[in-house]
């Protein structure tokens, strides 16, 4: 079967597609079009055959931003403004905040992150078939399928901010901000100043962990002087409580958790 394939057919280093990528993308497009946005009319199976069309049978190493083009703008819906959160490094922090803080909106909650997320998906030159075996890493060759799609996605859900954007940053690792993430390499660089009046960082800490860098240590700084040199306002703040109670569920005994501290 496909989940024990020759080993002279893994000629990639990365994991292959996943099994049934267009029954979950097509259910994914489904659930987002009929229950979590339902004023949205896409059509979800052209988003389908427009998503494949974009690397089927086509070298996983030579994927292009215009190849994804069409389907970026078939999927293209509305976000409102203030509610915009970005991360770097904390995604599963990030995204149990915004599911009990109804109020934030991650790349997750547009069509385009909801569908993806956690999915791996390429072709290869010589057929039209999803190659289930192996897929390029991201090490082996930066226009893969998956690395050029999140690129992108990341880069219309940056342009499309308004009002105060968020950011959630992990400041347990040395480099809270780093510049070759997506976060620091795109979206950092596609806010509109137009739109986007302030940028509030939030710097977390695992709970009961040594702090490794926070809002004023060099890495911060650096990010403050690029969205300064863009004339966005900045703001830092490390450890907010509303993100630190949700890292409390799993420590509730820690000195930071206690009620009275
Ligand atoms: N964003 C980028 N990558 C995403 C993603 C997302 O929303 N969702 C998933 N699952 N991924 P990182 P970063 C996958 O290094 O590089 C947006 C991709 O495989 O911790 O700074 C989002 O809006 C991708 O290669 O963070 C967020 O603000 C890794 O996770 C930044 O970009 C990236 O994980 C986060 O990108």
């Amino acid at each position: 079967g496909r989940r024990d394939p020759p080993a002279v057919l893994l000629q990639w280093k990365g994991r292959g597609s996943t099994d049934n990528l267009k029954e979950i993308m097509l259910g994914r497009c489904f659930t987002y079009t009929e229950m979590v946005n339902p004023e949205l009319r896409k059509d979800c199976l052209k988003i389908w055959e427009t998503f494949k069309n974009a690397f089927i049978s086509k070298n996983p190493c030579n994927i292009t931003e215009q190849d994804y083009q069409p389907l970026m703008e078939l999927a293209a819906h509305p976000i409102l403004c203030n509610k915009t959160l970005l991360w770097s490094k904390t995604n599963e922090l990030a995204h149990k905040y915004t599911k009990v803080q109804g109020n934030f909106l991650t790349l997750e909650d547009t069509l385009l992150g909801y569908m993806a997320d956690g999915l791996t998906w390429c072709g290869n030159p010589s057929s039209s078939e999803m190659n289930y075996q192996s897929c390029p890493h991201w090490r082996e060759c930066a226009n893969n399928p998956s690395s050029v799609y999140w690129k992108m996605a990341s880069r219309a859900f940056a342009e499309a901010a308004c009002g105060v954007v968020h950011v959630m940053l992990n400041g347990s690792i040395s480099q809270p901000f780093g510049n070759s993430s997506i976060f620091g390499s795109v979206e950092v660089h596609h806010l509109n100043p137009k739109k986007v009046h302030l940028m509030k960082i939030w710097v977390m800490h695992n709970i009961g962990g040594q702090p490794s860098d926070s809002c004023s240590g060099s890495s911060i700084k650096e990010l403050k002087s690029i969205i300064e040199g863009r004339n966005i306002a900045f703001s830092c703040e490390d450890d907010h409580r509303a993100v630190q109670l949700i890292q409390c569920v799993g420590n509730p005994e820690e000195p930071a958790c206690r009620v009275c501290r």
